[in-house]
């Protein structure tokens, strides 16, 4: 047995409290090298009288990649504290007891004692990870607020484009605002979706707004503070959660405390505020500007209008937490989505989470964080992150076709992995968005392709987000070109990709307690076909989906009791159905 792979981390994702009094313990081992694992589990306090280590349970396999092998079970304990260890039992035979105090051969005397186990010391609810539920529940839609829809041409700023009439570049405008959303909601509500993430709409300089002026006012071409009241009111009304973008990693060069730097220089009570090198910072003097790598204060990447703000600064502190919690006591919004939240340090966040789940305990705080994240899904900084890691690897074999199945499946698995079960059950899983190519242009504009890899992901854990005019087949190369005006007119938009898309959120939302909660098995993967099949299974029920990336067909015979719920390139023949090249099949196993 490979002795060094073993691993298990106590309070961490390898033993945490998944509910109330549910706790999950997980273990790696090196992939098909062991054959079982036993947990031996009791009370620390009673292990004397108890002589509870003479019996153990089987853990079960959850999930593997190429290299590693988790093995998971869950556990209560009457009085809430546990110790444990795991008795491995090797493909070879060889058997191994792995505690606190490393690996030993299982003895009497080894077993006996105490100090050789892990410990939970107590299950405390106020430390557990809680993830909101409605989250779960939430089928996300993305706006780039300048590009969604023009409701009001009173606010266009000057220099406004007539709407989609030209592909747009950096420094258009083309007149988008909140009465365009408004105007559009039931046209949300018509496709299904419960929840949005607004790009920046506070008072800015350019037109995706993440060079923030004033963070406490909207930006008057997206309209106003009444207005965005209304928006709140009749999104929730249509039962649609709202979601803002926090930009706190850094202001806009516009934003009146960097003004007073540019012009006081050493004398301005803001120049704590940032991380400032030398002076002047006035742009295009002392090697400030735009590109260079000389500038003399921090700024997010090399983009001297973006100053970094000091959020070590208690002053800094003070300020953003108002906004935070101005935009939730005063516009009941339900979810903050944090800007280049990985540059931030962690105990501004920490505040942040306890200012704003003080106001809302099932408030949603989501760092935009573009690689793996455990530092900050604790359950006392974010709930979740933009799961870019995630949908690369799923972009990256059913679209770039750059990995093998078996990668593929390998790196879904290595990434659930990493958090604890509650965390993946709320991650935010988008395939595209406003800073990466479209979908369908990295696709090749193979719509069949496309809704393959939109399919697996609304079958997968975490709660996935559609781009605004993704439904209507819409077309980017990466930012600026994926920002381009919303299509409206009926004639333009692919309307079998608005049929596909209202059917796949429909689909999520009517099983969503099996695809947020189930387990997740793949039964079939190998690389010279390309043909996956996975189960999702929960009380609640089972589905069972088969993907077909490569070129041969395969046939598959359904039960009695099960019923297709979605399929592509998919034909019936006498024998049964057979899945075609880019066909795709779901099928539901009723449970009568
Ligand atoms: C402009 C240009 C870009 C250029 C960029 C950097 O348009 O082509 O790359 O400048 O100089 C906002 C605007 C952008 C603008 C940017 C700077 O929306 O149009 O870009 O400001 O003026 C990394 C960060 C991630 C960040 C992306 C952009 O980790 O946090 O870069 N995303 C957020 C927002 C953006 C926003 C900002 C930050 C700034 O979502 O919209 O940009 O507030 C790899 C790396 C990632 C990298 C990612 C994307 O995957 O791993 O770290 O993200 O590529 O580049
Ligand atoms: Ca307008």
């Amino acid at each position: 047995m490979e002795r060094s792979a073993l691993l298990h981390r106590p309070d961490s994702e390898y033993a945490y409290l998944y509910e109330k009094d549910r706790f999950h313990i997980r273990l790696r081992t090196k992939h098909k090298d062991v054959a079982a694992v036993r947990l031996i589990a009791g009370d620390p306090y009673l292990i004397d009288q108890d002589k509870w280590y003479q019996q153990s349970e089987a853990m079960t396999l959850l999930a593997s990649t190429e290299d590693y092998d988790y093995w998971f079970i869950e556990v209560s304990a009457k009085f809430r504290r546990i110790q444990y260890a795991f008795h491995v039992t090797g493909a070879d035979d060889e058997e191994v007891f792995y505690g606190d105090r490393g690996l030993f051969d299982v003895s009497q005397a080894v077993l006996a004692k105490a100090e050789n186990y892990f410990r939970m010391p107590f299950f405390h609810e106020i430390d557990r990870f809680k993830s909101p539920q409605w989250v779960k529940e939430t089928v996300w839609y993305q706006i780039f607020p300048e590009r969604f829809a023009n409701g009001d041409t009173s606010n266009d700023p000057a220099g406004t484009l007539p709407w989609g009439s030209k592909l747009p570049g950096r420094e258009d405008f083309f007149g988008g605002d909140l009465q365009g959303v408004i105007d559009h909601l039931d046209y949300l509500v018509d496709l299904g979706i419960n929840g949005i993430y607004f790009c920046p709409i506070f008072t800015a300089y350019s037109n995706h707004k993440y060079d923030t002026i004033d963070y406490f006012d909207i930006d008057p071409a997206f309209g106003d503070k009444a207005l965005f009241k209304k928006l709140v009111s009749e999104a929730h009304k249509r039962g649609i959660r709202i979601m803002l973008d926090a930009v706190f990693n850094h202001a806009g060069y516009y934003a009146p405390q960097w003004q007073d730097v540019v012009e006081h220089e050493e004398q301005s009570r803001y120049k704590d505020w940032f991380h400032i090198h030398s002076f002047p910072v006035a742009y295009g003097q002392n090697g400030n500007f735009e590109g260079a790598t000389t500038l003399s204060y921090d700024t997010f990447a090399f983009t001297p209008r973006m100053p970094k703000l000091n959020t070590a600064n208690p002053e800094v502190q003070e300020y953003l937490l108002d906004i935070a919690t101005y935009w939730i006591k005063e516009f009941d919004i339900d979810a903050w989505r944090l800007d280049v939240a990985n540059e931030v340090d962690h105990h501004f966040w920490k505040q942040f989470y306890q200012a704003t789940i003080a106001l809302k305990e099932d408030f949603y705080i989501l760092g935009e964080v573009w690689h793996s994240s455990q530092s900050w899904l604790n359950g006392d900084e974010f709930h979740a992150v933009m799961n870019y890691a995630y949908t690369e690897t799923i972009l990256n074999f059913f679209v770039k076709e750059e990995i093998t199945a078996k990668k593929m499946v390998s790196g879904l698995n290595e990434q659930l992995m990493l958090y604890r079960q509650q965390t993946n059950e709320v991650m935010f899983n988008c395939l595209d968005s406003h800073d990466t190519a479209r979908l369908l242009t990295v696709s090749g504009e193979d719509k069949d392709v496309a809704k393959m890899a939109l399919a697996f992901t609304f079958l997968q854990h975490g709660s996935p987000c559609l781009y605004y005019g993704t439904e209507v087949g819409m077309l980017g190369e990466n930012d600026p070109d994926c920002r381009r005006c919303m299509i409206w007119e009926e004639e333009q938009q692919d309307l079998d990709m608005l049929s596909f898309t209202k059917a796949l959120i429909a689909l999520r939302k009517a099983y969503q307690p099996i695809l947020s909660y189930g387990g997740l098995a793949f039964t079939h993967v190998n690389n010279d076909d390309n043909y996956l099949i996975f189960r999702r299974e929960s009380p609640d029920g089972v589905i069972d989906a088969y993907f077909n990336r490569g070129t041969a067909g395969h046939a598959v015979v359904l039960g009695y009791n099960e019923k297709i719920i979605m399929s592509q390139n998919v034909t019936q023949t006498g024998k049964g159905l057979t899945i075609g090249e880019k066909g795709f099949l779901v099928v539901a196993k009723t449970n009568e």
